[in-house]
């Protein structure tokens, strides 16, 4: 049983969003080869979907700037710009990507209190979104992720997925993603393998 997951491909992470990665939006193409080529038996995608005045977005904590670190819940967190408000335009899958293939959403960062990079659970690991048991429960053995940002939500979800999913290979697909910081992906990349996510490109998922 082999599943795609596709991390946060939305128009918040692609160029013109608010939060946009480099590049963002050169992944759905290879996304939607992916999603077409039948190789999957599920595909699944995230969606950051965070309430308004979320507490990672630097607009809530006065004299912070994007970018800059803070304080969430009385730990250290990255300030975003405010990006993928639920139910705005920024929060939408890309207009572009085959919505029709995609079999389940697991939408994710609700929580005004904490961060949620991985689609499988909010960043203090305390509440879980239900997506480890849903794959379990379809008896999933081979998980592929990409998307949207290597650095951020691709890593901290494939990493738990090789932790919550134990006996599953977990396989990160390199060229159907994007990072904000190329330092931090090199460190991302190093980061999945070392912990058994095995590297791949679209072509290797594809063959
Ligand atoms: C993400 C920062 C904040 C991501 C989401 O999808 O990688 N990064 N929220
Ligand atoms: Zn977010």
């Amino acid at each position: 049983m082999k599943a795609l997951l596709l991390i946060d491909i939305q128009n918040g992470f692609c160029p013109g969003g608010n939060l946009p990665v480099p590049d963002g939006d050169r992944v759905v193409p290879v996304a939607n080869k992916l999603i077409d080529s039948g190789k999957y038996d599920m595909i699944l995608a995230s969606q950051d979907w965070h309430p308004a005045g979320h507490g990672s977005f630097a607009s809530t904590h006065p004299g912070k700037k994007p970018f800059e670190m803070g304080m969430l819940s009385g730990k250290p967190q990255m300030l975003w710009p405010d990006h993928c408000v639920q139910n705005t335009e920024d929060a939408m899958l890309h207009p572009e990507l085959n919505a029709d293939g995609i079999d389940f959403i697991q939408q994710k960062g609700q929580n005004s209190t904490v961060d949620s990079y991985s689609a499988f659970r909010d960043n203090d690991q305390a509440a879980l979104t239900g997506l480890a048991a849903h794959l379990r429960d379809a008896g999933v053995t081979q998980l592929d992720i990409c998307g949207l940002a290597t650095d951020y939500c691709v890593k901290f979800s494939a990493l738990d997925a090789v932790e919550m999913l134990p006996g599953v290979k977990v396989r990160f697909i390199e060229d159907a993603s994007r990072g904000i910081d190329p330092t931090g992906v090199k460190a991302a990349v190093d980061e999945m393998r070392m912990r058994g996510v095995a590297i791949i490109d679209s072509k290797e998922a594809l063959a």
